[in-house]
């Protein structure tokens, strides 16, 4: 499967991992540097698709293509379907999750719509979830993006800016997206103990979400000399290998 290079046959396999049941709830959890008594438990749904084999494919691999052919938006779906079906049937379970949205359901008027059935359809508290965008899709679609997050708001939701840092970033977007949470991209985050431009942009980026009132999360923390910087810089989450591996959701 993985050697697949055609985009048509990753488009068939993707096809028929949704008809086969294949795809697989992941989450990776986030943790606060300066634990307080009222942090809930966090976590970042991720969508692994599972072969037959027993292996295990990271969306990485196969969504490029489906986003291409416009599959996204049924992955978004059915990974927001999923999550909320469990947190209706796991009341046991109090921590909060944060789900990505791509670009394509940023611009899809069919998504706001779908979240909020979705939303009525369950019975959780709507504070335990966020979503994550990145900048980047977000410009391509800021009317529609904005009315989303706005509406969502209101509900409770939450919403992080993804992947801080790449793409075409520009500090006038960060004004009109109000999203309270800003993730450093893992790109600055891996070997800032050993890059002192890498230290300096992301001790920018942290004091510029601070000084607009955003709490921040360091990605793909992978070592501790990373860790041990993070909290000089006084980052509020961190998120990485190094502190936590995507598993599995608990489905029992
Ligand atoms: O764009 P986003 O930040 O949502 O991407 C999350 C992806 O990053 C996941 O698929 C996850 O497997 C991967 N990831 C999580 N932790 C790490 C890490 O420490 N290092 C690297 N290189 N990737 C990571
Ligand atoms: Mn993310």
């Amino acid at each position: 499967l993985r050697r697949i290079g055609d985009e048509m046959q990753w488009v068939n396999v993707v096809s028929q991992a949704f008809e086969a049941h294949r795809f697989r709830l992941y989450r990776q959890a986030k943790l606060p540097l300066l634990p307080r008594a009222t942090d809930t438990q966090q976590y970042e749904i991720l969508l692994r698709l599972s072969e037959e084999d027993g292996g295990v494919v990271s969306p990485s691999e196969f969504l490029p293509a489906a986003e291409r052919y416009g599959l996204a938006p049924s992955f978004d779906r059915w990974v927001v379907r999923n999550l909320f079906a469990y947190l209706d049937t796991h009341p046991d379970d109090t921590a909060s999750y944060a789900v990505n949205l791509s670009g394509r359901s940023l611009g899809d008027p069919g998504t706001l719509p779908f979240i909020l059935d979705e939303l009525a359809r369950h019975d959780f508290a709507a504070a335990r979830i966020s979503f994550e965008i990145t900048e980047t899709a977000a410009i391509d679609n800021l009317d529609e993006c904005e009315r989303l997050i706005l509406t969502l708001q209101a509900r409770g939701i939450h919403f992080a800016l993804d992947d801080f840092g790449k793409g075409h970033s520009s500090f006038g977007y960060l004004k009109r997206l109000p999203a309270d949470t800003l993730k450093i991209d893992g790109d600055f985050v891996r070997g800032l103990d050993r890059d002192r431009e890498k230290l300096a942009i992301v001790k920018a980026m942290h004091t510029l979400a601070h000084e607009l009132g955003k709490a921040t999360v360091a990605e793909q923390v992978e070592t501790e000399a990373e860790l041990a910087c993070l909290r000089k810089i006084g980052v509020d989450y961190v998120q990485g290998y190094f502190i936590s591996p995507p598993e599995p959701l608990p489905l029992d």
